[in-house]
Order: structure tokens, then C-alpha cells, then sequence
């Protein structure tokens, strides 16, 4: 083996060593999950979910704040999983879901929903 060649074989070693470890690095840190921020209750006390419809990553977390007009809850219908029925009575607390599985999923919040306090999280994959 001449040194041309051997410097060719070691470039390719090399080159093959630095694609694999790429590759394991990418695949090692996906992108980021998210966490999205609900407020219960608008700043000006109306009884709605703000924003009302949100759209995230499967993945993702929302996290909704007990902002104003409280206390509220977060019923999913069929959902139990992704539900916090106990009614939240502290200012800021904070309530969260992580959606896993793709689709449309609707709520309420059951003393308002009367009041028309629903909201929608869209979950794409
Ligand atoms: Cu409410």
C-alpha cells in the first residue's frame, strides 16, 4: 500500500466516523418539546380561555394559568387523561397536559361553560 492510498483509506474512515456520530447526535436530541401558555380568564376578567384555540406539536405541553375570574377547571371530554377537574382556586396556579396523540381535542371549563368558556387544542404530528 502505497501512502497515497493509505491517507485516501484514512479519510474515509474518518469521513464514515464523523457522518455516524452526526447522525447519532441528531437522532440522540430531537426538536425540543414546546409549552404552550393558557390563560384562564382574560386580564380584563372575561370568562374565556386566551388564546381560545391553540396548535402544537405532538409532544407538547400546554400549560394553562389561573389568571382572572377563577375558580376554573379543564374538563376533556372522553379524555380523563389530559382533564384537571378539581376546580383551581389560587391565583397563577398552574394546571398542565402533554399531548401525545395527534387530532382535535375540545374543552370547557364546567362552572363557565355556560359563559361560553371552551377551548380547542390542535394537535399535529
Ligand atoms: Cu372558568
Amino acid at each position: 500500500m502505497n501512502i497515497s492510498s493509505f491517507v485516501k483509506k484514512c479519510g474515509l474512515l474518518i469521513a464514515g466516523f464523523v457522518f455516524v456520530m452526526g447522525s447519532f447526535f441528531m437522532s440522540a436530541s430531537p426538536a425540543s418539546a414546546d409549552v404552550v401558555v393558557v390563560k384562564m380568564g382574560s386580564d380584563k376578567g372575561q370568562l374565556v380561555f386566551e388564546p381560545k384555540e391553540v396548535t402544537i406539536k405532538a409532544g407538547d405541553t400546554v400549560r394553562w394559568l389561573n389568571n382572572k375570574a377563577f375558580p376554573h377547571n379543564i374538563v376533556f371530554e372522553g379524555h380523563e387523561e389530559l382533564s384537571h377537574k378539581k376546580l383551581v382556586q389560587k391565583p397563577k396556579a398552574e394546571l398542565e397536559s402533554t399531548f401525545n396523540e395527534v387530532g382535535e381535542f375540545s374543552y370547557y371549563c364546567s362552572p363557565h361553560r355556560g359563559a361560553g368558556m371552551a377551548g380547542k387544542v390542535i394537535v399535529e404530528g
